[in-house]
């Protein structure tokens, strides 16, 4: 090493961008080896359009990538280091105040990541962003075989919202009409009767928030069970509001950080081809919100072999 530096504008233990387009490049020539270890590529998406109640989860990719500088490259817990293939390519183009736009622009690059086999981690910005991913998981025909693992406050399966079809509000109800081939909502403690109506109807299943806190090791069996690929979409609001206060829309009695931990073990040695941590909105240095999800993010690159 020439220099004992860090660029605290790319998330802890990324790998340099120069190094990511030469894998691909390798990766695409004739001959390449097939068996080579997987490939994960960061983004963050800076959009707040159509926030309602708090603002700022534009602040949110800046404050996950400075929160993760608080972390140790090896985890004592698992003992295990972390040694993947994992780029931050920084942040996707976003037009402040057009979803459809910024939708299309995000769709475009997660669907070119899936192209060259990359996985996709998505740092919010606001949860509509992972209509895009769903989007681009469905243009490349695997989003029928996906379980789409929902971590969140809120079942967000409204139709619309104060007239709006596309909305931080309505996402997972977009999702849902993609045809998944099953939603797991986890965590969850707000929704409307038409919503939870909706959600039975449609054979999506939830655990609420104190379902988990009654019995987690049910909950660790459900995640245990699934087969086949996995979308995993955290808005930062399932956790409850005294470890991660900013975010659009806190809801009390949610669950905890050692909880998802445990879930993250499970889940990560599973076949997650879409991983998105969003609704950080995060404005200041440290803050516990951005921490949390920083850790959310290390710890599941951390247990990929
Ligand atoms: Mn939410």
């Amino acid at each position: 090493m020439l220099f004992y530096t860090h660029n605290p504008s790319k998330f802890a233990f990324s790998q340099d961008r120069t190094d990511f387009e030469k894998l691909i490049i390798s990766k695409s020539k004739p001959g390449a080896k097939n068996n080579q270890k997987p490939v994960f590529a960061l983004l963050g998406v800076p959009f707040d359009g159509t926030t309602t109640y708090l603002p700022g989860t534009r602040f949110g990719p800046a404050g996950v990538r400075e929160a993760s500088y608080n972390f140790e490259r090896y985890n004592l817990t698992w003992n295990r280091v972390i040694d993947s293939l994992f780029f931050d390519l920084g942040n996707v183009e976003v037009i402040h105040g057009n979803f459809k736009k910024t939708c299309i622009q995000l769709q475009d690059t997660i669907s070119e990541l899936l192209s060259r086999d990359v996985t996709p981690l998505l740092i919010g910005g606001e949860h509509s962003l992972s209509y895009a991913m769903a989007r681009a998981l469905k243009l490349h025909n695997i989003f029928y075989e996906v379980t789409v693992v929902h971590f969140d406050a809120h079942m967000d399966m409204i139709d619309s919202y104060m007239g709006e079809k596309y909305s931080h509000a309505t996402v997972m109800r977009r999702i849902s009409e993609l045809n998944p081939r099953r939603i797991i909502q986890l965590g969850v403690r707000s929704a409307s009767y038409e919503e939870k109506e909706f959600a039975d109807d449609k054979g999506i299943e939830y655990y609420t928030a104190a379902t988990i806190n009654d019995d987690i090791n049910q909950i660790k069996e459900v995640l245990s069970s699934i087969n086949g690929p996995i979308y995993l979409t955290i808005d930062m609001d399932v956790f409850d509001p005294s470890e991660a206060p900013s975010v659009g829309n806190p809801t009390p009695c949610g669950i905890k950080s050692h909880q998802m931990e445990k879930f993250m073990l499970i889940l990560s040695k599973k076949n997650v081809v879409a991983l998105d941590v969003v609704e950080t909105a995060s404005d200041k240095i440290g803050d516990l919100t951005s921490v949390n999800a920083a850790k959310i993010i290390l710890d599941f690159i951390c247990l990929q072999e």
